[in-house]
């Protein structure tokens, strides 16, 4: 099949603010509105590529907007070639900071461009990059909130038989550690043993709270252990990992691969799960996962279980696909998932198509 060279012609980037099922309530945020940045990269040649990022609080999509409808400005009649993109849109931001904001505007970007360029190639974007259509491992990450031990163990078996999920993730850092021991044990008893519990703080202890509260936690068989104290205290996970037995999991708070580089390096983490929308999009996720696959380290994904399916298919390490069906009040399809398997759709691009009536019904003008 032959490739067809695309032009950048410019970016339509919109906002839509979206109800949350089971909102979000973690030791450092509670979110009931889930605000995406949708982004159509149009091209000379009719090929439109799509991405969407989720930028948490609805405020930063005004920060967000203006820098990604830049882009499309500065870019125009440039060749679409999404790591020469990347590499500009980076460098555009170079005195900036490559960090933060610029990272997820560049993330926004990239991911749209491979989505043209594998639409341009007529493949679906796992097979433009190298690897095959086919299932990806998930676990569900659409509940288990801070709640009483009732409630998260009458909800687990909901989110286990949503798509025959084998894993679900579970959060923790309630105000008194039994209660989380309590929610633990509710959760288990109602799903069984052989359902993988991914367990996360969200950056909710400070050190010494860590340092006392995961050890009782280190017995409990639980897949992993995710960000339990500030992301950017590479030297406090390091210490952490290093005392418990269970895995710690860090990297949705990764910008870049060099970050994931330092965390590996730092001995932060054993297992690492990069964000499309922080570790620079695909190009970012393909050079990070290079780095984590040459040192044995497993890989899972961060959101976005649409793009983050089609990279798992070509990452040497790749663990468990985080599912979320946040985005799918404005998405014509939906990805199938059965078995606890996401389904790539065999389609060009990464199969994110807007369902308009739905993105008119939740757009916010910014
Ligand atoms: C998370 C994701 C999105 C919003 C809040 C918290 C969480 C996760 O850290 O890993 O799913
Ligand atoms: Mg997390």
């Amino acid at each position: 099949m032959q490739a067809r060279p695309l032009t950048f012609r410019g970016i339509t980037a919109r906002a839509v603010v979206l109800k949350l099922k089971r909102p979000i309530v973690a030791r450092i945020m509670t979110i009931a509105e889930w605000p995406l940045i949708l982004i159509d990269l149009d091209t000379d040649e009719g090929v439109t590529g799509r991405s969407y990022i989720g930028p948490y609080n609805v405020a930063s999509i005004k920060y967000l907007l203006p820098i990604i409808r830049d882009f499309g400005h500065l870019f125009s009649g440039q060749p679409m070639a999404p790591s020469d993109l990347y590499a500009k849109a980076r460098k555009s931001l170079h005195l900036v900071g490559y960090s933060g904001m610029s990272m997820v505007a560049v993330s926004a970007l990239d991911m749209a461009a491979w989505d043209a360029a594998a639409k341009a190639a007529g493949m679906p974007l796992c097979v433009l990059l190298g690897g095959s259509v086919g299932p990806v491992r998930a676990y569900n990450s659409n509940g288990l909130w801070l709640a009483e031990p009732e409630k998260v163990a009458a909800e687990a078996p909901e989110l286990r038989d949503a798509g025959g999920f084998r894993g679900l993730k579970l959060r923790l850092g309630r105000a008194h550690p039994r209660d989380d021991l309590a929610a633990i044990e509710a959760i288990r008893k109602s799903v069984g043993e052989d359902i993988a519990l991914m367990a996360d703080f969200n950056q909710g202890l400070d050190m010494a709270e860590a340092l006392a509260r995961c050890p009782s936690l280190d017995d409990l068989g639980l897949a992993w252990i995710e960000e339990p104290i500030l992301y950017e205290n590479i030297a406090g996970c390091a210490k952490l990992a290093g005392q418990l037995k269970t895995p710690i999991q860090i990297g949705e708070n990764f910008y870049g691969p060099r970050d994931l580089a330092d965390a590996l390096d730092a001995k932060a983490c054993d297992f690492v799960m990069p964000d499309l929308m922080r570790i620079g999009g695909v190009t970012g996720w393909l050079r990070a996962a290079a780095i984590a696959g040459t040192a044995g380290i497993p890989v899972s994904t961060h959101l976005y279980p649409e793009f983050s399916a089609h990279v798992m298919r070509v990452t040497e390490t790749a663990h468990w696909l985080e599912w979320q069906d946040w985005a799918e009040a404005v998405l014509q399809r939906p990805f199938p998932v059965k078995d606890g398997m996401v389904s790539i759709p065999d389609l060009p691009g990464a199969g994110i198509e807007w369902d308009e009536d739905a993105v008119k019904r939740h757009a916010i003008e910014m």
